[in-house]
């Protein structure tokens, strides 16, 4: 065994023990400390029995035994717990050693984190990693940012042990400054609850509109995932589908409807109206989630609201194609949402946020990998100034094909009485985008009309201001030229 470990990792629960043991697997050395100091000594005699880790009983027998530039990598709970580590840190620490976050950190504390660790002339890294349990330890989709010099000394580890795609390149690449790499790792948080709507949304409408048992679902799951939706969730939802309780029963059905969530999903959400950029997909799946919540009062409104009862009276092979297009249309909406998310934030932040790469880096390891990915990737390699992913020839040309089926599926569930916020929502932004004109000429009369809020004509240049007295009651004075 070496003398010195390559780095040393803060928090073995179950991500940084796979994390760590992913590092050792390729030949790397780790030091491994923890709040709960039996866990270290557990871990090295358990689970890292006989393989090059080095066991710390404090912070500074960790700090001692690593390698100049030392890398310190924390895997702990978000928030105090990471400010708290920090601190205990720092002083252990010489010029030029980098400390790294790889939990789910808010980004924005990732941004003020990073100037303070420069500030005592360290450098930092926030990084999303994502996979779960079994992405740590084989292979995560990991997404830093921080500070840039830290990156040259971390990338042959980070890109050792994260996950590859068919070509063998990476999922693990520079994302870019201070809260860059928290922020794409939001992001793709964000989207993952998208495609768990969506993919919930078609479920309702097999099983309440085409009576649709588990079984025939999970053989439709089964061949969307050899076709364009080939992806992660696809195949976890056709597994889930087949997958039977003790009596033989599909599990699923007796599962209690009520959505949990930790947050990511939401600050996503919250990103995008900070930013003024419509996300509403990924807004209407954290919603969906809020109103799964509310059991106790769907239960008692379901007693005495009444709608229309399902009936479906198509064709059902055809609805389930249109499904599949649906799946498929709001899919490219949501990444073009969410990727105009990150292009706004890299204005608002600073940041130089390369497009394609964070395409690569979700195609593999990560929740929310898929072979649609790909095709994102293409798109922004071939134009990395592209403004909206709808506007890429290939993807434009999917999301109209798609649209047909889609339309019928919206259509047809709002006839039926089956919420499908996501699908629907998805699809009025697609309507919305396309749209030479909205009808925002009319609101804006209103605003004039009640704040004097003034407005622009479409028969004046852009940048004229012009305010109508509506009533001929007020004044002719526009909000933006008198203050109270
Ligand atoms: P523990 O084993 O001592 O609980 C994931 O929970 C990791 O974060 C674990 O390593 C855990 O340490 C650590 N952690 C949780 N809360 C913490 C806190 N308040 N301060 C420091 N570490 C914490």
């Amino acid at each position: 065994m070496k003398k010195l470990a390559d780095i040393g990792l803060i928090g073995l629960a179950v991500m940084g023990e796979n994390l760590v043991l992913n590092m050792e697997s390729k030949g790397y050395t780790v030091a491994v400390f923890n709040r709960t100091v039996d866990k270290v000594d557990k871990f090295v005699n358990g689970r890292g029995a006989g393989k090059n880790f080095i066991g710390a009983h404090s912070i500074e027998e960790l700090c001692a035994s690593l390698e100049k530039p030392r890398k310190v990598m924390m895997l702990v709970k978000a928030g105090k717990p990471v400010d708290d580590f920090i601190e205990l840190i720092i002083p252990h620490l010489e010029k030029g050693d980098i400390i790294i976050d790889g939990g789910n950190s808010h980004f924005p504390d990732t941004i003020r984190r990073t100037k303070y660790v420069e500030s005592k002339g360290l450098l930092y890294i926030g990084t999303g990693v994502s996979g779960g349990e079994e992405g740590a330890l084989k292979g995560p989709s990991m997404m830093p940012g921080g500070s840039p010099a830290a990156w040259p000394a971390v990338k042959e580890i980070f890109q050792a042990v994260a996950a590859k795609v068919e070509d063998g390149e990476p999922c693990c690449d520079w994302v870019g400054e201070d809260g860059a790499g928290h922020f794409v790792k939001m992001v793709h948080n964000g989207i993952e609850y998208g495609d768990m709507q969506i993919i919930c949304e078609a479920y309702q409408l097999m099983k309440e509109m085409l009576g649709m048992s588990a079984d025939e679902m999970h053989e439709v799951f089964k061949a969307w995932n050899n076709d364009v939706l080939d992806s992660y969730l696809i195949e976890i939802t056709r597994d889930i589908l087949g997958f039977k309780d003790e009596d033989g029963e599909p599990l699923v059905e007796k599962i209690l409807d009520t959505a949990g969530q930790k947050g990511t999903g939401k600050w996503t959400g919250v990103s995008a109206l900070d930013l003024g950029i419509p996300l509403t997909l990924i807004g209407e799946s954290v919603f969906a989630r809020c109103l799964s919540a509310q059991k106790d009062l769907r239960v008692e409104a379901s007693k005495v609201i009444n709608g229309p009862a399902a009936q479906f009276e198509g064709d059902k092979a055809q609805m389930i194609d249109d499904l599949k297009n649906a799946l498929f249309g709001a899919k490219i909406i949501s990444y073009a949402q969410g990727y105009n998310l990150m292009m706004e934030a890299a204005k608002e932040y600073g940041w130089n946020l390369n497009y394609g790469g964070i395409a690569l880096m979700w195609r593999g390891g990560c929740i929310i990998r898929s072979v649609f990915l790909a095709d994102i990737k293409t798109a922004f390699d071939k134009n990395p100034d592209l403004a909206n992913l709808l506007l890429d020839p290939y993807f434009k040309e999917k999301v109209e094909a798609a649209q047909v089926g889609w339309r019928r599926v919206c259509a047809t569930a709002l006839s039926n009485g089956i919420p499908v916020p996501a699908l629907t929502s998805a699809l009025c932004y697609f309507d919305g985008f396309r749209s030479e004109r909205l009808p925002a000429n009319l609101l804006q009369a209103q605003r004039d009309y009640f704040g004097a809020h003034t407005y622009e004509r479409l028969d004046k240049p852009r940048g004229q201001f012009f305010h109508t007295n509506w009533t001929g009651r007020g004044g002719d004075t526009a909000s933006s030229t008198y203050e109270v």
